[in-house]
């Protein structure tokens, strides 16, 4: 499959670290794009401020590039004004659950037909690596030099709880099935969340000695579960594991559709 038209090769090389698993989602991205066949001229793509959110650089569609942790709102107010629009946010740990995280929950919480691909990385990479609400608590980061002392979002579960209609978590080692999941939850009615787990080496990587570039995400082979197998295990097996695969999917009614509803119902009570 020819991926090139799709993404804007005046803008390589990129800015990604060897090693980093921002590119492999760049690529997932495309290729659910791809095998949904939607038009890339239709598609709005959204992000904040991070290593994470340079994916729209490279990415030739509509694409917006903002400001820290507005991600959700900036697509929020394109997904109103053009409904269209196939809308998808690409942001990362810090950017979605740290500085935006009231975003992230209330736009789970509206429902609104919005895919966000969170890449998280356990740390800000960008900056080059402060603590972010996703840091696994004890992990080293440039401002948590003894470990972090805080507890760790569960992203999955916080917007599951805030009432998202498709929520997924994936490593980038997974490549195949991450392919899957951003397929469905773009093609998913409703506020859709796809974690993605991406190594950064450089930043968290090197702060808490995993090794090589390599050896991170061989880690994500090793710890990564399908959720069908992980509902066999018990709560110590599943101790250092991540559940991967689709973790809700259910139907609940959608902002904007019941917006026009309300909104034109409203109209002709004053005709
Ligand atoms: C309002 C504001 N605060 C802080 C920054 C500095 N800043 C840029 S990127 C970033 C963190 C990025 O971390 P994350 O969202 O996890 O993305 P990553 O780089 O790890 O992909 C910060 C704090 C900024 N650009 N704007
Ligand atoms: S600093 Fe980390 S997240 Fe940023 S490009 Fe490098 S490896 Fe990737």
């Amino acid at each position: 499959m020819d991926y090139l038209p799709m993404l804007r090769k005046d803008k390589f090389p990129h800015i990604w670290c060897e090693g980093c698993g921002d590119g492999i989602a760049l690529k997932a991205i495309i290729r659910a794009i791809t095998n949904l066949g939607l038009d890339q001229n239709k598609i709005g793509m959204v992000s904040g401020i991070g290593c994470s959110s340079r994916t729209p650089g490279y990415a030739d569609f509509n694409t917006l590039h903002t400001t820290h942790g507005r991600a959700i709102p900036f697509a929020t107010g394109l997904k109103m004004a053009r409904p269209e629009l196939t809308t998808i946010v690409v942001t990362g740990d810090g950017d979605a659950t740290a500085i935006g995280g009231n975003h992230l929950i209330h736009a789970a919480r509206r429902n609104i037909n919005l895919t966000v691909l969170l890449y998280n990385n356990f740390i800000y990479g960008m900056t080059g690596g402060q603590v972010s609400p996703t840091t696994p608590m004890g992990d080293i980061a440039t401002t948590a030099p003894y470990g972090g002392l805080e507890n760790t979002f569960d992203i999955a579960g916080l917007t599951v709880a805030a009432g998202a209609s498709f929520v997924a978590r994936c490593t980038v080692y997974h490549a195949k099935l991450l392919e899957k999941l951003i397929e469905r939850a773009i093609a998913k009615k409703g506020f859709s969340l796809v974690e993605i787990l991406s190594p950064c080496p450089t930043a968290y990587g090197k702060l808490n000695k995993k090794g090589k570039p390599k050896d991170l995400i061989l880690d994500q082979k090793e710890q990564g579960v399908r959720v069908e197998k992980a509902k066999d295990m018990s709560p110590e097996e599943l101790q250092g594991k991540t559940i991967i695969g689709v973790l809700t999917d259910r139907e609940l009614p959608e902002y904007i559709a019941t917006y026009d509803k309300i909104t034109s119902q409203a109209q002709r009570r004053y005709l």
